[in-house]
């Protein structure tokens, strides 16, 4: 490039590493689109097979009636959306619902529950539902709120492969968005997921009203914990009404692809979840989020409360870019 042209260091690494600063994660953000996009691609492909995507199913567990405030959720008692409070699901049903996802082609089964944290005898169901879902050979996922270093160990005896707990943006950010526990307790879940030896689903949305710099300063947080996560959700906020978030303001979707791109770029071997949101996504955005570096996406119906694209439309996506499913880890001890 000629000199005086205004050209960038676009110099991206792709190493893993924990010493990224605010700066660091901003100048990423502020970087011509096509750099960054360039960048994030070298990232993946150093780690990653390109054309494969990671697919995991959802099942709400639990739903509704959360004591939480979050404002985001339509799950929580607090927000009038419509969403009944029901009692957590037989183990015969949570199974028939595992044996549908492998059928169509999912790898991992995630069970969410709108909890707080889980109470003594839930987690024992639960665990249940664990270790005969893992026995179909699928991976095990869980999202149940906080959890004590005990119960983290228990989901780990039970088989349990990966935890989600998301910390959903920056610190400063985040207050704003829940009053009903902190962004410590948060941390605190995730070291206790990670010292139990499970592998760790941590992520956000974007589409809060957040700032650039609250999304750089999530990733940092994220990018500089001792060990990464090996699953990073990149939600979009899906407006649901009777939240205090239903009126947000759009996402730029250049802004959210860009989101990706930092994701992929500051925690390399993660796989990066293309995950809420998809249903307001045109084709075209969703193949530049996987260009930027997505590759795993929630497959199947429905999210927990609200809608995901179908499968077959998902099948054909793959399929016009030329990329498919990625295939399952064995899953030791598995029928
Ligand atoms: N209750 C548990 C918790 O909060 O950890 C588990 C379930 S909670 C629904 C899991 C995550 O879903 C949240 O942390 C948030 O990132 C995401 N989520 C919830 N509602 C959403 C929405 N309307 N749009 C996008 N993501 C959402
Ligand atoms: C995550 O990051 N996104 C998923 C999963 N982890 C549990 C949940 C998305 C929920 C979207 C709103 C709903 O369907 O209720
Ligand atoms: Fe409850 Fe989780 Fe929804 Fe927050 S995000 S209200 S904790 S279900």
């Amino acid at each position: 490039m000629p000199d005086g042209c205004g050209g960038n260091d676009t110099t991206i690494g792709i190493q893993p590493r924990h010493d990224w600063t605010i700066g660091q994660a901003e100048a990423l953000f502020a970087l011509p689109f096509a750099d960054l996009i360039y960048g994030a691609q070298r990232v993946h492909r150093a780690w990653h097979q390109p054309n494969a995507v990671q697919m995991s199913t959802l099942l709400s567990i639990k739903t509704g009636g959360c004591p939480e405030d979050c404002a985001y959720c339509p799950q929580s008692v607090r927000y009038q959306t419509g969403v009944d409070s029901e009692a957590l699901m037989p183990l015969p049903q949570v199974l028939e619902r595992a044996r549908a996802a492998r059928a169509a082609g999912a790898t991992r089964f995630c069970m969410g529950a709108a909890y707080r944290s889980p109470k003594r005898r839930d987690l024992e169901q639960i665990t249940l539902m664990v270790s005969a879902v893992r026995e179909l050979g699928l991976e095990t996922c869980a999202t149940l709120g906080m959890l004590t270093r005990d119960q983290a160990q228990q989901l780990k005896d039970a088989g349990l492969d990966y935890y989600n707990h998301n910390l959903d943006s920056s610190e400063e950010f985040y207050g704003q968005v829940i009053s009903t526990r902190s962004y410590q307790e948060r941390l605190d879940t995730l070291a206790a997921v990670r010292d139990a030896g499970m592998n760790v689903c941590c992520g956000g949305i974007v589409g809060m009203g957040e700032t650039t710099r609250d999304r750089a300063q999530m990733l940092v947080t994220l990018a500089n914990l001792p060990q990464h996560p090996e699953s990073v959700p990149i939600n979009q906020l899906v407006r649901v009404p009777g939240t205090p978030l239903a009126g947000a303001g759009d996402v730029d979707p250049l802004d959210f692809v860009r989101t990706i791109a930092a994701a992929r770029v500051m925690i390399p071997k993660a796989h990066v979840r293309l995950s809420a949101g998809r249903s307001s996504m045109s084709d075209e955005l969703q193949a530049l989020a996987f260009l930027a570096g997505a590759n795993s996406i929630f497959y199947g119906e429905k999210l927990l409360t609200t809608g995901n694209p179908d499968v077959t439309h998902d099948r054909a996506l793959l399929a016009r870019l030329g990329m498919r499913a990625e295939c399952a880890t064995a899953v030791p001890g598995a029928a």
